[in-house]
């Protein structure tokens, strides 16, 4: 490839930007922002397995520095790299109970990120994939600062929304409602380039559903016939990593059904709505993929709390509407 041809994140951003002749630039200030503090996770992240060597989270390494947890951590550098900027009016973490106001002494600005700054990390230890998931939204309310009102909006009002993977390389995949392009970091010049611009779920998609059977007991009769369906009748082979980016990313670039259900201990499941359900409902479907929370759109559905979970459905359509119809059943009874 010649050198001319590689398309920087930034670059991608900025060609973005100038089909918008309103936009302030703050917008792409934010994506960039994002970018910038990923790489910084994803260098640490890339180290996670010198931990032996370098120091364990809570003693101090061999510079005498405290080492810290990789999820603290990452959530630091996403707070950093966005709290001083002016464009922020309020800030949400799943590490933080309640929303992050921006500090008085920087200006504060029209919108609002929620994030979840290391998503999976109880996979470090086996070296599995992990993630940063965010979602951007724009502040609602009057004031001058952001509230918790600023984050609790349907996923519908999302103005973009994306993912980092941790991967065999780290990807920054993401959306703004004009579909959905991917990125790979490459480490040597330190730049995320565009390698997926476009990205769409495959069709027709490979038949794979994705979710943790070890739960099938606690599942309704409508879920646990819908599994059922899928690896009898239906001939689905079956991926389950068990890191939520890692599963996302796989179901976007194959195609097949990610499941996380509710059951009878937790009757909204394990994922939140608005850091991890809502911005990969967005990815889906700006890739062409679908995503509900059983019971309809799942971008539809209007947050009562910030860290409130919700069950998720999400991959190709056809799937996803097959899902819906087998949870009617539960509905009905
Ligand atoms: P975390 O936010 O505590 O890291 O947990 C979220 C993770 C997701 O990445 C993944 O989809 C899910 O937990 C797996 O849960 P389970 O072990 O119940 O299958
Ligand atoms: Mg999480």
């Amino acid at each position: 490839m010649p050198e001319t041809s590689v398309v920087t994140i930034s670059r991608f951003l900025l060609g973005e930007e100038r089909r918008h002749p309103h936009a302030t630039g703050a917008f792409t200030n934010i994506l960039h922002d994002i970018a910038v503090a990923a790489k910084i996770i994803s260098r640490e992240v890339n180290h996670a397995g010198l931990v032996d060597i370098l120091g364990r989270a809570g003693s101090e390494n061999v510079h005498g520095e405290d080492v810290q947890k990789l999820d603290v951590f990452a959530n630091d550098v996403l707070y950093r790299a966005l709290d001083h900027t002016g464009h922020i009016a309020v800030l949400a973490s799943e590490e933080s109970e309640d929303p992050i106001p921006i500090p008085e002494e920087f200006p504060s600005g029209e919108y609002v990120v929620l994030y979840d700054p290391l998503d999976g990390s109880s996979n470090i230890d086996v070296n599995v994939s992990i993630g940063t998931i965010f979602s951007i939204l724009r502040k609602v309310t009057d004031g001058e600062r952001g509230t918790l009102e600023d984050c609790l909006q349907p996923g519908t009002e999302q103005l973009a929304a994306g993912y980092v993977l941790y991967g065999s390389s780290t990807m920054l995949v993401y959306t703004t409602g004009a579909g959905t392009h991917g990125f790979t970091l490459d480490p040597s010049i330190g730049e995320f380039l565009l390698s997926h611009p476009n990205m769409l779920i495959p069709d027709p998609p490979t038949k794979v559903y994705s979710v943790n059977e070890a739960y099938f007991d606690r599942w309704s009769p409508g879920q646990q016939r819908l599994v059922s369906h899928l690896k009898g009748r239906a001939g689905f082979g079956s991926r389950y990593i068990g890191s939520l980016v890692a599963d996302v990313h796989r179901t976007l670039l194959r195609g097949g059904l990610f499941m996380y259900p509710g059951d009878s201990k937790n009757a909204q499941g394990k994922l939140r709505l608005l850091y991890e359900a809502a911005p990969m409902a967005m990815v889906l479907e700006q890739a062409g993929g679908a995503a509900s929370d059983g019971r309809g759109r799942l971008l539809e559905v209007q947050p009562t709390s910030l860290h409130q979970r919700i069950p998720v459905y999400l991959g190709s359509t056809p799937f996803v509407e097959m899902a819906d119809r087998f949870l009617a059943e539960d509905a009905k009874n």
